[in-house]
């Protein structure tokens, strides 16, 4: 029985995901290195660090060259999100967070990003959140179960009850390893091996999501 509800943020509840890929296009096109729509899916919900590895394929760099490149990224980053309102939530998105507060159910955010703060002030969302667990906390990141188990143990629940929404390929391993059930949202190439696969959220109702809630 699913008490919980974790989101992940970046392409789940707001489009994030496509500055994510602008502020590592600009650092790439700076550094020269050659950086597509392709490429970054690789990056989709991986850490900071461990998407600039993915950019650089190998490319040698000091450890004052990495963090430079990552304030840099983050810079950029930080440049698009501060512009965003509650407008960008993703469709059907804040619907089903009422939804699932108005039947009982517990919800959380779960994002690796240190950002998450910024974007869910710029979202207006505290209000329909029970706990957020972000970037910031000293865990893992995903693919590794830890920050998914550290919003169930703030929410008081334990990991059964739980269900990740997800769009992210390492997001859905992150919930498996926490022994949660998943909701994959995106492309059958990327999330195909959840729990269930929808395309977004968008007119998506609690009823929908029967067969992950019972
Ligand atoms: C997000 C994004 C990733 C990003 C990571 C770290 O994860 O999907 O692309 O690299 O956070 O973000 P930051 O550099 O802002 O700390 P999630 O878990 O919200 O999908
Ligand atoms: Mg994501």
């Amino acid at each position: 029985m699913i008490r919980a509800v974790l989101f992940d943020l970046d392409g789940v509840l707001t489009d994030t995901s496509e500055y994510h890929f602008l502020a590592w296009k600009r650092l790439a096109d700076e550094l020269g290195i050659p950086f597509d729509r392709q490429d970054n899916e690789a990056l989709r919900g991986v850490s900071r660090r461990e998407s600039l590895l993915l950019l650089l394929k190998g490319r040698p760099a000091t450890e004052e060259d990495m963090q430079a490149w990552m304030e840099r990224k983050n810079r950029y980053y930080v440049e698009y999100i501060s512009q965003m309102t509650p407008e960008n939530l993703l469709p059907g998105a804040l619907n089903l967070l009422q939804e699932l507060r108005a039947n009982g159910y517990k919800t959380a955010i779960v994002s690796s990003s240190k950002n998450t703060p910024l974007v869910l002030e710029r979202l207006n969302l505290a209000h329909w959140i029970d706990a957020v667990v972000d970037g910031n906390a000293p865990a893992r990141s995903k693919p590794a179960p830890d920050l998914f188990l550290l919003a169930a143990e703030r929410l008081g629940v334990v990991p059964q009850e739980c269900l990740v929404v997800e769009d992210a390929a390492a997001g859905i391993d992150a919930g498996h390893a926490a022994g949660m059930r998943t909701l994959g949202l995106g492309p059958r190439e990327r999330v195909g091996h959840a729990d269930m696969v929808l395309p977004d959220l968008n007119g998506v109702h609690l009823a929908d999501l029967k067969p992950v809630l019972e």
